[in-house]
């Protein structure tokens, strides 16, 4: 082993059993409770038998499975970097169904295991004790011989614990057994005891005189000072199951409270706040694994442009509403259109409300407020929320209504510019025209497509594809946006602008524009008629 590696679990439960120290083990019962003992500061966990059936809800008597307990067992190491010394109260059988236990724990890291001379099913030391029949020492023997053969880690512990004084049968016999057992091979022994005083434990102690490892559960002679136990050169003191009843008195009494009040208001100051159940639960740890393991997802933002009433056509339905709360199948555009964004990752979303803004409320979006709505355009509104254009991302118009595939399409492509384009061009209406670029004139990706400017007086048929209002924008996009905004700024027509002589001008610099062409799955509403359409897609 390298020199400054941490020692085995179970190496660390053998160098508790060293007389010369005293050393104290928690009961745990679960994960959750192993690393609040760890936290503590103790040095070793006891997985109690009493304590996980207990927190199982059943028994103490083997009614949980084995298999069920080691399952709870393997929670309670994996949560811990100390070592966890499992109850395994008689070895579930005999020495056969011992040795297999045995291998088993060393699987899942328990550093050691305390068997008990009883029959299986046992009950529990402090229920009609007397009344408990022992295992004979040789059975007894074999068993621990069993185990100590199957360990393949010689640091892993058995402890050997004898009922013997609990099941009336005398000191000199608990002496017999406990020396038979340090004979066959267990690593410590315990002496347990049900007296309230500690006296026939000490008894015990004077005869033994230290000639192997001692393990107490002073859970009966709880008053008597643990200096006591050290005078003595015991090795370690087991605290059984201190945490369980403390959870079960705490969560008594919340629940009693919680149902009379009908309100979790009165116990919220006086129970563990969240962080601390995420502190337990190592989330910091797997916020810092995440960062150097998950991919990041990126961050993706838009601009919904939705300051407008939309035209005359529409006014008796925006009496109240700006255009972009219009419903089609009882969802506004703004909802659908944030709905799709968040879908495909889009978490950052301006809108850029001028018209009945305040009627624009929707959590996790920032609303930008265009006061001059009334006699500015697009470019003016999108000018405001110039912060929030950060690549990737997109400006889409807020009255549009648009598939789903298509925002997706465009913010997975990797172009600075992007825009999709609607070779059903509206022969009449189409508001912002392209012309598609040389053949494949078929290609559904177009680098060559003229965008054209807002005031074009060519005739609609010079041209392909209608633009349907939405522009997606890399980093270097987003830069290139930005810095056009800053020189419009100053133009005379900056009042005027559109979107589309943003991005004719954008390409008119030499940038490319490359186009989506698509047939529908899209409109803009300018009408009621197109309102009622809308509800077709
Ligand atoms: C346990 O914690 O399950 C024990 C200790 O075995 S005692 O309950 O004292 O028997
Ligand atoms: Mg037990």
């Amino acid at each position: 082993m390298p020199v400054n590696a941490t020692p085995t679990k179970a190496k660390q439960l053998r160098a508790l059993l060293d007389p010369a120290k005293l050393d104290f083990i928690m009961e745990a019962h679960n994960g959750l409770s192993a690393r609040i003992a760890e936290d503590a500061g103790f040095r070793a966990v006891w997985a109690s038998g009493l304590s996980i059936s207990a927190s199982l809800g059943v028994r103490d008597n083997n009614e949980a499975s084995w298999t069920q307990v080691l399952d709870v067992a393997e929670f309670m190491a994996d949560a811990t970097t100390v070592p966890i010394l499992i109850d395994g109260d008689t070895g579930y059988g005999n020495f056969n169904n011992f040795r297999r236990l045995v291998q088993k724990l060393e699987q899942r890291d328990i550093a050691g295991v305390c068997v008990e001379d009883k029959i299986f099913p046992k009950t529990n030391s402090f229920l009609r004790g007397e009344a408990q029949p022992l295992a004979s020492i040789d059975e007894f023997c074999g068993k621990i011989k069993a185990g100590k053969d199957a360990q393949k880690d010689g640091d892993f512990v058995i402890v050997a614990r004898t009922e013997a004084l609990i099941a009336g049968w005398g000191q000199a016999e608990a002496i017999r057994r406990a020396e038979a057992y340090r004979v066959a091979g267990a690593d410590a022994i315990v002496i347990h005891s049900a007296q309230a005083k500690p006296d026939e434990v000490l008894a015990f102690l004077e005869v033994w005189a230290n000639r192997h490892p001692i393990i107490l559960i002073p859970t009966k002679y709880y008053t008597t000072p643990t200096e006591v136990f050290a005078a003595r050169k015991v090795s370690a003191v087991i605290w059984a199951n201190h945490l369980m009843r403390s959870a079960l008195t705490a969560m008594q009494a919340t629940a009693a409270r919680i149902h009379k009040e009908q309100s979790v208001a009165g116990v919220e100051e006086v129970i563990a706040p969240l962080r601390e159940v995420f502190r337990l639960q190592g989330d910091e740890e797997l916020k810092i694994a995440e960062d150097r393991f998950l991919a990041a997802t990126p961050r993706r933002s838009a601009v919904i442009l939705a300051a407008t009433r939309g035209g005359g056509a529409l006014h008796p339905l925006t009496a109240t509403v700006p255009k972009t709360l219009l419903r089609v199948g009882g969802v506004s555009l703004l909802d659908r259109l944030c709905d799709n964004l968040n879908a495909i990752n889009v978490r950052e979303i301006a809108v850029v409300a001028g018209y009945r803004k305040e009627a624009i409320v929707r959590t996790g979006i920032g609303r930008v407020d265009n006061k001059d709505w009334e006699t500015t355009g697009e470019i003016a509104s999108l000018a405001l929320a110039a912060a929030a254009i950060n690549g990737p991302g997109v400006i889409v118009f807020g009255d549009i209504l648009c598939r789903r595939y298509i925002l997706q399409a465009l913010l997975e492509d990797d172009a600075d510019l992007v825009i999709a384009a609607d070779r059903t061009i509206r022969r009449d209406g189409a508001r912002d025209l392209v012309k598609l670029g040389a053949p494949p004139a078929h290609a559904f990706i177009d680098a060559d497509a003229q965008v054209a400017a807002a005031d074009f007086s060519a005739d609609h048929a010079a041209f392909d594809a209608e633009w349907i209002g939405v522009l997606k924008y890399s980093a270097g996009g987003a830069e290139a946006v930005k810095t056009w905004l800053k020189a419009a700024a100053i133009r005379p027509d900056f009042a005027k602008l559109g979107m589309i002589d943003l991005i004719a001008d954008l390409q008119k610099s030499g940038r490319v524009v490359k186009v989506h062409v698509i047939s529908g799955d899209w409109t803009t509403i300018e009408s009621a008629v197109d309102l009622a359409g809308a509800s077709n897609l």
